[in-house]
């Protein structure tokens, strides 16, 4: 027998649009998502659109059925689609582009690949702790300064272009911009379309914004293509200029290159650097999961050489924290899907073309799934305990083919940056901050700030 989905009482017309807090809309779902444990799903009325989360990992693993359910590019991807375009990030499952870019460039995001980037994620990596060692006693902002590692690396490994974001106090006009576009692609999300048509202001500043995103990109383009295209270069770049698609032998129109490079250097920074500052607030937080990495960083990384990819892949309480990490900040709140057919999960009737957004931050602690689920525990990611996680109930990549491409460029990045800082530095918080979601589509721990002293005597 179909049941019905639980709502919380909107308005008429309206439905629940005006109850949800423009600027912290995620912190609104996990509110609402409380009081519906029980069901682990729920249905919102938003700007004119039903909208269902869901939580409950069985449910979860329904909707990742990608047989019955498939992405589509619906708001706020729709969107994010005006500057990402037909970018992997937001084209359509059935765009023959998606299907030719992803073939081109799945090789260039294997864990392999990551050995060759591997220099450059060291030489900014080199730039970051340089920058603490000169700024030690003062509070430095976590968030502004893994976003300029995040982004240097992005852009250096992708594209061989230099931010040098380390050598500016001011962050660059391109995290501006990024972060006006992401933050009104966000509220367009909750508004109703003469709202957004009303607000003049907004749109004039979207638009510059995008303008000011795709004339950098233009010239990191235009700056290859002087070269000589692709050429020795075996970065993104080189590869997107060059390759085509093994199945259909299709290149890249010149415009989804375009398009392709702000979605990387958008979707290659910004989660990274949520990642790696909610991994430092949670490191300060937990003195015994602290002493350990640092037991690690001293016993694999002794010294002072640059160490190795093989060394860096040797690292065992360094991931676990960053996995730890995912599961309880994850930067990317919610992924969604929509209905195939008219479908069922767990009794509960979704028509052909329905969205189901998957709450992570729900799902992520859900009792069925997670013994102590508010607990930072890294043993949670011991092989023999991983092997017992309930199959659906860790999503941080989202799922299936439009999982993310990114991951292993993610986690290996955020394994070096951790252990070049902590092999470095001795951390500490004494402004004891208490944690403050930043949402602007992704999140981040905002206005969180450290101090770093080195462990030991560097010339
Ligand atoms: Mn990433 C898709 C999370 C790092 C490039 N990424 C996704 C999705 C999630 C995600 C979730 C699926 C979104 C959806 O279903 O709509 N990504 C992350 C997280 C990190 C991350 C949590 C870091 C931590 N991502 C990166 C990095 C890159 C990248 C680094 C690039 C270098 N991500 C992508 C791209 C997609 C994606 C591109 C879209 C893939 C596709 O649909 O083909």
């Amino acid at each position: 027998m179909a049941r019905m989905i639980p709502a919380p009482q909107g308005l008429p017309l309206l439905g629940n649009t005006l109850q949800i807090p423009s600027h912290a809309p995620m912190e609104h779902f996990v509110e609402v998502a409380g009081r519906y444990q029980e069901e682990g799903i729920f249905r919102l009325e938003v700007a004119g659109r039903t909208i269902v989360l869901v939580f409950d990992p069985d449910l979860v693993a329904e909707v990742c059925d990608e047989s019955r359910f498939v992405k589509r590019i619906r708001p706020p991807l729709s969107i994010v689609r005006d500057f990402g375009g037909d970018g992997l990030f937001t084209a359509e499952q059935d765009e023959p582009v998606w299907g030719q870019a992803h073939r081109i460039l799945m090789p260039a995001f294997s864990q392999r690949s990551m050995k060759g980037y591997y220099p450059q994620f060291l030489e900014v990596a080199e730039q970051l702790v340089a920058s603490w060692a000169a700024r030690q006693g003062q509070d430095l902002p976590v968030a502004d300064d893994m976003t300029r590692l995040t982004l240097d690396t992005i852009s250096l490994t992708g594209f061989g272009h230099r931010f040098d974001s380390f050598s500016s106090p001011e962050l660059h006009p391109f995290l501006q911009a990024m972060g006006g576009a992401l933050t009104e692609a966000m509220l367009r999300n909750q508004q109703l379309p003469f709202v957004t048509r009303l607000k003049r202001g907004h749109e004039e500043s979207y638009r510059r914004d995008i303008a000011t995103m795709q004339a950098l990109v233009d010239d990191v383009i235009k700056a290859r293509r002087a070269e000589g295209g692709g050429g020795a270069a075996k970065d993104l770049l080189g590869l997107m200029l060059e390759a085509a698609d093994p199945r259909s032998g299709a290149r890249l129109p010149d415009e989804n290159i375009r398009n392709q490079v702000l979605t990387f250097l958008i979707a290659g920074h910004e989660t990274t650097s949520g990642l790696l500052s909610f991994a430092l607030y949670n490191l300060l937080r937990e003195p015994h999961t602290l002493a350990r990495a640092y037991e690690e960083v001293d016993r694999l990384l002794p010294g002072d050489e640059p160490p190795t990819y093989e060394t860096v892949m040797k690292l065992d309480v360094v991931p676990r924290i960053l996995e730890e990490t995912l599961r309880i900040w994850s930067p990317i709140p919610a992924f969604s899907v929509s209905a195939i057919e008219d479908t069922e999960i767990g009794g509960y009737p979704i028509p052909r073309g329905q969205g189901v957004g998957v709450l992570l931050p729900m799902l992520h602690r859900h009792p069925k799934a997670w013994e102590r689920p508010e607990e930072f525990d890294i043993d949670r990611w011991l092989p023999e305990q991983r092997k017992a996680h309930h199959p659906a109930a860790y999503k941080p990549f989202g799922n299936g083919e439009r999982a993310c491409i990114g991951r292993q460029f993610a986690l290996t990045e955020a394994r070096l940056a951790l252990a070049m800082i902590l092999r470095r530095f001795a951390l500490s918080d004494p402004s004891a901050y208490r944690m403050k979601i930043k949402q602007t589509l992704t999140l981040k721990p905002d206005g969180f700030t450290l101090r770093a002293r080195e462990r030991r005597a560097h010339e």
